[in-house]
């Protein structure tokens, strides 16, 4: 671990800062485009590793760009993840961060400090297209039939498409800034989490109507073939069909970027590429002897390649930072039977790491991680660490803004490594987290890493079948330079470094 700086050298940095921000002349204003995939792993695109598929426009990112060996996301599920990314905080020191529900209310508050509001003050416009589930409304819960506020235009974005939650969420309808676009008043859409009628049609009573079956929960409302988590009603006439939301959330994006084009833009283009029900389009289904997992990957790789050639085609790739990233590591199934399992061969979704989705093993937050600026950025290939949650603090760095009082606690400005500077360096120490704050973390410190397991631990079911619901010791700790798939718990041997390491993290989470 690095050694604290000595107090002198600390009143230089603290002086150092301010005059910095002052020099505004300097202040690069790229646009922003933050790609986030959803359950993509650290071996599932061609890049980095896959060879059982190809990832031509991600690879070709990778290769105008920088590829991070080390880069994560903050937590192995989707809600803390994206809290993080936005508020440049960890999760586990908000409320009720863990995976929303379909009716969950905005989790973070109106008026809080984000990668949003930040840009927007900087002079961006910003946008957010794709998945939410951060939740929208007040403390009651969404008025899907109304106002659907506060949410993202509270913290910061102009604008949004969004899908609410997740899609094996319900409901399957759109949310366009305040509104559900196309609610029919007479077919008023309700959401909730009991059978609103005992006729209801299930995934457990309509079992045989699917068109893709549940492994695991999964069973309530079915909506184009495919039974959900949670009830909805209503609300026909504003429902999608899975299989368009990739297409829908290019279109909404190329819109946005046409409209900018002239001034700086933040969009965050957040994809439900790969999650469940992993349900492509028609013209991708079956392009891989993956299955729909693979195909689904093949989905997100056409979204970057349209995305690029947007900027090429408005002569903007030279202006524009991309940041494609994960907002968790691989699961295989993830409650619905679409053959990932099956499928797999030799395709290791998470690369050489153990655990995925779920896990504080590397491969539940070591994801994909690229950077591309033309021109600016000097392709190669990065072993610095960094994390979603430095975007806040890296982009005010590039953009020449302070740094709200109080916020931003958590995010490391990282932009010199981001931008593949030379000498650049990115973290000595990460927290990982897998859902809410039960207690489980991990600790990346250097080439160590230690596993503190809460009492509520649910282990990756799914993608490392022999990792699941093992006893495990509340301690272990892992050499990551000897032992990147963490193997071999080597805390009796270095009893030292893991006294110092629970003492880190223990003074990490409750600061
Ligand atoms: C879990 C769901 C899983 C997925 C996850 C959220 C069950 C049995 N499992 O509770 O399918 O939806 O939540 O995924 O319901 S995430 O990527 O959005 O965090
Ligand atoms: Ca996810």
């Amino acid at each position: 671990m690095k050694p604290l700086p000595s107090p002198p050298f600390v009143i230089l940095l603290l002086l150092a800062v301010p005059l910095g921000f002052l020099d505004t002349a300097t202040a690069e204003k790229p646009n922003v485009i933050v790609i986030m995939a959803d359950d993509l792993g650290y071996g599932d695109v061609s890049c980095y590793g896959a060879t059982s598929l190809k990832t031509p426009n991600i690879d070709r990112l990778s290769e105008e760009g920088v590829r991070f060996t080390n880069g994560y996301c903050s937590a192995s599920t989707c809600t803390p993840t994206r809290y993080s990314l936005l508020t440049g905080t960890y999760a586990f020191r908000g409320e009720r961060t863990g995976i929303a529900p379909p009716n969950a209310p905005a989790i973070i508050k109106p008026g809080t400090d984000t990668v949003a509001s930040l840009l927007q003050r900087a002079g961006y416009t910003t946008a957010v297209i794709g998945k939410w589930h951060l939740g929208l409304g007040g403390e009651d819960g969404p008025d899907w039939n109304g106002d659907l506020k506060p949410g993202p235009l509270e913290i910061g974005f102009d604008t949004c498409f969004l899908l609410p939650t997740t899609n094996d969420r319900v409901p399957q309808v759109y949310v366009h800034d305040h509104r559900v676009p196309n609610l029919d008043p007479a077919d008023p859409l309700w959401v909730g989490n009991k059978k609103p009628s005992p006729d209801h049609p299930t995934g457990l009573t309509h079992r045989e109507t699917l068109k893709m079956d549940w492994s695991h929960g999964h069973n309530s409302t079915i909506h184009n073939g495919i039974s959900r988590i949670g009830f909805y009603t209503g609300g026909h006439a504003a429902r999608f069909r899975d299989e368009d939301l990739a297409d829908k959330w290019v279109e909404k994006s190329v819109e946005f970027i046409e409209q900018n084009q002239n001034e700086p833009f933040f969009l965050f283009f957040s994809s439900h590429d790969i999650h469940v029900p992993r349900m492509p389009h028609e013209r991708f289904q079956g392009k891989t002897s993956l299955g729909f997992r693979g195909d689904a990957i093949i989905e997100l790789d056409w979204c970057v390649g349209e995305l690029m050639k947007t900027l090429d085609r408005l002569n903007l790739a030279e202006n524009t930072l991309v940041v494609f990233c994960s907002d968790n590591g691989p699961v295989l199934d993830d409650g619905y039977k679409d053959g990932a399992i099956e499928k797999i061969g030799d395709h290791r979704a998470a690369g050489q790491y153990s655990g995925g989705k779920y896990s504080v093993y590397e491969g539940g937050t070591r994801t994909p991680f690229i950077t591309r600026w033309k021109g600016r950025i000097k392709p190669g290939v990065s072993d610095e660490v960094v994390c979603t949650i430095d975007l806040a603090a890296s982009l005010a760095a590039l953009t020449e803004q302070s740094l709200p009082k109080d916020f931003f606690l958590d995010s490391f400005n990282v932009i010199d490594a981001l931008l593949g500077e030379d000498q650049a360096k990115g973290r000595d120490h990460l927290v990982q987290q897998d859902n809410g704050a039960n207690g489980t973390y991990g600790l990346r410190a250097g080439k160590w890493k230690l596993h503190r397991y809460g009492k509520k631990t649910a282990r990756n079911v799914v993608v490392e079948t022999e990792l699941a619901n093992t006893q495990v010791p509340p301690f272990q700790l892992f050499n990551l330079e000897e032992d990147p798939a963490e193997t071999t718990n080597v805390i009796g041997d270095h009893a030292e470094i893991a006294s110092e390491l629970k003492q880190q993290l223990d003074d990490i989470i409750t600061q």
